[in-house]
């Protein structure tokens, strides 16, 4: 990002992924000047070459089919789109593969901030710090209305949708201080909704972990929440109502009484949350009620997290 926080035409790259998607982006560009030039060229020339000289010029046009060449300029450009469909895939792909050991950082879009809460429960306002080298994975809620959160030096950028968990993963090579954005219009102050990204040497990033104010740790918090909230009075170990426990969940296939099988990640966990109904598990009765007006995001997130400890299969490490 520069001093005056404006974002360049062309940001710098701070990591592979970063690299990969310039090079996708020029790689198309010149495709695109590489097929359109030579036929832009063609159409004056041609304009120019057969333009009517009077009116006495036979109007009959005679037709000398050329097979070879009429198919090969259907056949390259076909394959040179299929390379470029293949190669986007493939980025695109990797960017819905976090890696299983990623550390993970919560993050809540409102009007007009981002807040973000660390598993050890570090919370931070707009500026979000990461360790450099280390594939960070952010799930992120929306409090109100769709955001998008925007990472132009590391070229990714994901929806934050309410009612729903959707998240990203990077890995930032380059220490220092880059540009957060959203990218969704929000509303009046979508354009105040900027942040810092600061990717720190890993020593110095857990330096800042111990020395942050930490509140209660995410797990913890849910935990509590949890008891509060009475879920535990339906999938407590000795509860009265028959509901699944919830113990080695995360990342779990269930399957559902609507036939379907579901891996419980994040989503799932606030889909059952929130709208208990729409994915109800097969042998249990759907009598959870919903919490969607009863929980704020940042105890959804707890919740969330809390259920994931439940497994050791989390990826945090507080
Ligand atoms: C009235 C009892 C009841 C309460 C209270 C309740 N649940 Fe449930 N819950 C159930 C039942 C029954 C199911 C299984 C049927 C279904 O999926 O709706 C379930 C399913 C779930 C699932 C999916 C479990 C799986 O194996 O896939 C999660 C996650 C969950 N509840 C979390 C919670 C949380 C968090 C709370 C508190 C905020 C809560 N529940 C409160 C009864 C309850
Ligand atoms: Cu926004």
């Amino acid at each position: 990002m520069r001093a005056d926080g404006a974002i360049p035409v062309w940001p710098e790259a701070i990591s592979a992924h970063a690299d990969s998607v310039d090079a996708l982006a020029i790689g198309f560009f010149a495709l695109i000047w590489t097929l359109a030039l030579p036929i832009g060229f063609a159409i004056v020339w041609f304009g120019w070459r057969y333009r009517r000289l009077n009116e006495d010029v036979d109007r009959k046009q005679r037709h000398h089919g050329l097979t070879w060449l009429e198919l090969s300029w259907m056949i390259v450009p076909f394959l040179l789109a299929l390379v470029f469909f293949t190669w986007s895939a493939l980025l695109f792909r990797d960017l819905h593969r976090p890696p299983a050991d990623a550390r993970e950082v919560y993050a809540i879009g409102l009007q007009w901030m981002w807040k973000f809460e660390h598993p050890g429960g570090q919370r931070e306002i707009n500026t979000l710090h990461v360790p450099a080298g280390e594939p960070v994975r952010v799930i992120m809620n929306s409090q109100d209305v769709i955001h998008s959160l925007y990472l132009p030096e590391l070229r990714i950028k994901q929806d934050v949708v309410p009612g729903r968990t959707t998240s990203l993963w990077f890995r930032a090579d380059d220490p220092g201080s880059y540009s957060l954005r959203c990218a969704e219009y929000c509303g009046v102050s979508h354009s105040r909704m900027v942040g810092e990204l600061v990717v720190m040497a890993p020593a110095a990033f857990e330096a800042w972990l111990a020395g942050t104010e930490a509140g209660l740790p995410l797990a913890r918090a849910g935990e509590a929440l949890f008891r509060e909230l009475g879920c535990s009075g339906c999938h407590g170990a000795n509860a009265a109502v028959r509901a699944p426990g919830l113990a080695d969940l995360y990342r779990r296939p269930v399957p559902l009484a609507s036939g379907e099988t579901v891996i419980a990640d994040e989503r799932y966990l606030t889909d059952s949350i929130l709208m208990p109904e729409s994915q109800v598990v097969a042998g249990y009765e759907p009598v959870m009620p919903s919490f969607q007006d009863v929980v704020t995001e940042s105890e959804l997130v707890a919740l969330v997290a809390y259920i994931k400890s439940l497994s050791g299969r989390e990826g945090e490490r507080e």
